[in-house]
């Protein structure tokens, strides 16, 4: 007996999905699409639809697929995505053998599929998910994760890539520091240029100096660019006074001194840490928290 059809077998039909960890299946599936890479022209195909709420890097993977039952047991998927049915292919993946999207989600032999593309918010994209070649259909992980930069969220905080000093932020951090955790950026109020209620506090810091940086430019992605012990993730314009953390905290307001109504300005929290996580020069910073200023 044939296996029911899946309800997002034909791109018509594409699931509307948002951010987050999907879980789908290729059991029974058909072909419809096709993809440049894996094998996968005429492999069976389920589709989703999402569209972009942020502006930057979108990452789009099946991290977990593989070893989803056990080590090497579940399915090769190969990943395409399109910008309409029947459109233009933006990018197919395989397998992912960068230490990118899957790294610890995919071990033993890679064969889960990440895609990064730039996007802006407001974009509509046709997510294939495929099995390589005529290899085993079976349920797949399809996770989507919108990392660039969305007014009033921070940025620059889930990097892909390893900190300088070769380790890995935790969700929501910088890269650590000799707390042992990395900073953070958390804003209040509202940013009004003819309001004063803003402000952003630094938190899980050293007890040191530093200062915040503003910038109307991103700079490096979601990773922003290696500097000193941390990441730099806008083109700096702009730097306040020097503060000094207590308790491992900063804050400050008046930003909207030197804001434009309209304006989108990034913020980054920079500071020292003489303790050195490792030979990076002894400073670093915080995520980067973006926003749009209202009058
Ligand atoms: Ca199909
Ligand atoms: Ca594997
Ligand atoms: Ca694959």
């Amino acid at each position: 007996m044939a296996s029911p059809q899946a309800a997002n077998d034909n791109c018509a039909n594409a699931e509307i999905i948002g951010e987050g960890v999907h879980s789908g299946t290729l059991v029974g599936a058909t072909n419809d699409g096709t993809a440049s890479c894996g094998v996968s022209a005429s492999s069976p195909d389920v589709w989703y639809s999402f569209t972009a709420n942020c502006t930057g890097p979108l990452v789009v993977s099946t991290c977990g697929t593989h070893d989803g039952p056990g080590l090497d047991l579940g399915i090769d998927t190969v990943l395409s995505v399109f910008d309409g049915c029947n459109g233009n292919e933006l990018d197919c993946n395989d397998d992912d053998y960068t230490p990118l999207a899957c790294a610890g989600l995919d071990n033993g032999t890679l064969r889960d599929s990440a895609i990064i593309l730039d996007v802006s918010i407001g974009e509509t994209f046709l997510i294939r998910v495929a099995n390589y070649s005529s290899g085993a259909t079976g349920p797949f992980v399809l996770r989507v994760d919108c990392t660039g930069i969305t007014n009033g969220a921070e940025y620059c905080a889930e990097a892909l890539y390893p900190c300088p000093c070769f380790a890995f932020s935790n969700p929501g951090e910088g890269c650590p520091n000799t707390t042992g955790v990395g900073a953070t950026l958390v804003a209040a109020g509202d940013p009004s240029v003819g309001a004063s209620s803003f402000s952003l506090t630094a938190a899980q810091l050293p007890d040191t100096s530093g200062l915040f940086v503003q910038g109307t430019s991103a700079v490096g992605g979601v990773d922003g660019n290696p500097v000193g012990e941390g990441r730099l993730c806008l083109g700096p314009q702009k730097r306040y006074s020097p503060q000094s953390a207590s308790n491992g905290t900063v804050t400050r307001s008046n930003f909207q001194n030197f804001a434009l109504a309209g304006q989108s300005i990034n913020y980054q929290y920079w500071y020292r840490d003489p303790g050195n996580v490792c030979n990076g020069g002894g400073f670093n910073f915080t995520p980067a928290w973006n926003c749009i200023w209202a009058p």
